[in-house]
């Protein structure tokens, strides 16, 4: 198989470990912490997982390795969308297993959760990881969206750990995914099989992070991926000084993402979900912010500039939130296919006209006719509409370019509009690691496996301290019961991993709103320019600023 130069470069990278870590998994031991709680609904999520709820907190040390020293044959599942660095997890889990014991076994169950249920897995050997390290995608095993969930899932993942003799399974997925460990590590404890179960936090959204979180893998390269593209694109912009680029950036409801991308390249415009929610913005007083800035550059002569739109924005904006619901409700119980045998879009609209409130309609006929469309053409099998799918990036420009024709009818405003839209995404998800994430992620894993020989169920593999340099990070491990709450989900009340959300008093979204003014008018742009592998240590392991600000750096 051909190999690129930098990847055959970067097969050979050996990540850092925390410094806890490293002197060899015989000189590893475990220090207890406090018993947990869960952040709330503690009586509801206490009796939801009466065998791995208020575990505690652990924290590994240099020490004399004390634990069984067992026989391990451990089972890795790679879940839901793709983050920069899985393969490192993998390769982590993989090294340590393989340190501890010749014979130890990894299994790797193939297109997520499902696999396990399905008993489709390969074994790993030297050859096969080693064909991955540093790499970016999924594609070792392959990922998937499957959630455990049923009597028959369940049982089958039992016998799937019967067959192969499984002691221990390690997830590595988002806040859903982690979810479902929490409840499989419960069953398992529950049927007495034997069987742990470890998750690690992965997600480019960024919106699996708390007080011991304190980010998850992937956001740190998928975002600084994007910040080279839109920093590109803005001197491209400052450059030909003739267009508006609209770009989204992914993350499906925190805007984590777009207020990174914000913090490194300085747009004219970032929209960010959770403060139109906080502020009950409409769309129509959002198109107006961005004409503000639009209309004040013009009038410098500046006919350029750059929005970032995060991609779960449209979810927290509160009228179209509600014209979702009630689009939902209308296509509810097989009325969508009526719907769609109605032979034309003036037909299908009365439909919709009839169906809708006064004031959610009011909504939906401000909305450009593609977007219109895109509300009822694009379902998910929950009959739900994918907000991900939804072109926010020409939303916002439409509604704008209406806003500065008003503007212009009333002798306000006399600029150029021009617009190119973007979604950057996927382009991020399956990047080279960084080599924090190399490191992160390898850390990860290779925690994980101690979590496992030491006997923990129901845990995160837990590694922090991540602004400081790797030989300073500390590894752990934390019940994942700590981080739940209850939620409302499909009309029932669940226990999930509560998600964070961009806070509004938290320093990374204070420092954003401290500056914007001046960066809507200004143009003020910062390159990042692409991730550096090899170099100096301040270009090459430069944390996110995010994280940095959050630790007060
Ligand atoms: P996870 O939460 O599973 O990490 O996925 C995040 C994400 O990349 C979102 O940013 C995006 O909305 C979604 O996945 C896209 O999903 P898909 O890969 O199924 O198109």
């Amino acid at each position: 198989m051909d190999i690129s130069p930098l990847q055959k470069e970067r097969l050979q990278y050996q990540p850092k470990l925390p410094g806890m870590l490293r002197d060899g998994i015989t000189n590893i031991t475990v220090e207890e912490g406090e018993e947990t709680q869960s952040v709330a609904d503690q009586d509801k999520i206490r009796a939801l997982f009466p065998h791995t709820y208020g575990k505690k907190e652990i924290t590994f040390v240099k020490g004399a390795n004390t634990s069984a020293g067992k026989r391990q044959v451990v089972g890795v599942i790679l879940s839901g969308g793709q983050a920069p660095g899985g393969h490192n997890v993998i390769s982590g889990l993989y090294d340590a297993l393989k340190a501890s014991g010749k014979d130890n076994v990894l299994l790797g169950f193939k297109g997520g959760p499902s696999g396990l249920v399905d008993d489709e897995c390969v074994e790993f050997t030297d050859e096969f990881i080693d064909a991955y390290r540093n790499t970016g995608g999924f594609d070792i095993i392959g990922s998937g969206r499957t959630k455990i969930e049923t009597p028959e899932q369940f049982a089958a993942a039992e016998a799937t750990a019967k067959r192969h003799g499984l002691t221990a399974v390690v997830i590595i997925g988002g806040d859903d995914s982690n979810t479902n460990a929490a409840v499989l590590a419960e069953y398992f404890a529950a049927h007495e099989t034997g069987v742990q179960v470890i998750g690690c936090p992965k997600t480019i959204d960024g919106d699996l992070k708390n007080d011991d979180i304190e980010c998850s893998f992937g956001f740190d390269t998928a975002t600084k991926t994007y910040s080279e593209l839109i920093g590109n694109i803005e001197r491209d912009a400052n450059s030909a000084k003739k267009y508006w680029h609209f770009i989204k950036v992914m993350g499906r409801s925190a805007s984590h993402v777009a207020l990174e991308c914000a913090l490194e390249t300085q747009p004219n415009i970032c929209l960010i979900g959770e403060e139109a929610a906080a502020k009950k913005l409409s769309l129509s007083q959002i198109a107006d912010q961005i004409a503000d800035s639009v209309a004040k550059r013009a009038a410098n002569g500046d006919n350029f500039g750059v929005a970032i739109i995060p991609e779960g924005i449209v979810e927290f904006v509160p009228e179209f939130g509600t014209l979702i619901a009630e689009i939902n409700e209308l296509l509810a119980g097989g009325k969508a296919e009526a719907f769609n045998q109605l032979p034309s879009w003036t037909e299908k609209k009365e439909f919709i006209r009839s169906g809708l409130s006064k004031e959610s309609y009011a909504v939906f006929e401000i909305l450009p006719e593609g977007i219109e469309q895109q509300l009822f053409l694009e379902r998910d099998p929950h009959g739900n509409v994918q907000v991900s799918l939804i072109e926010s990036e020409k939303l916002f420009a439409e509604l704008v370019n209406h806003k500065l024709e008003e503007r212009r009818k009333a002798g306000t405003y006399n600029g150029s509009f021009k617009t190119q839209h973007h979604f950057f995404g996927y382009e991020g998800r399956c990047a080279f690691p960084s080599n924090f994430d190399a490191d992160y992620c390898y850390s990860l894993g290779y925690n994980a496996f101690m979590l496992i020989q030491y006997g923990f169920n129901g845990y995160l593999s837990k590694i922090s301290n991540l602004s400081k340099p790797a030989a300073e990070w500390a590894a752990g491990g934390m019940p994942i019961t700590k981080m739940m709450n209850m939620e409302r989900r499909n009309g029932e009340d669940k226990p999930v991993i509560r998600k964070a959300l961009v806070e509004l008093d938290g320093k990374p979204f204070r420092y954003f709103a401290a500056h914007r003014d001046a960066w809507a008018v200004e143009t003020d742009y910062t390159y990042p320019g692409a991730i550096q592998y090899y170099g100096p240590s301040d270009v090459c392991d430069l944390t996110t600023k995010t994280l940095a600000l959050e630790k007060g750096e």
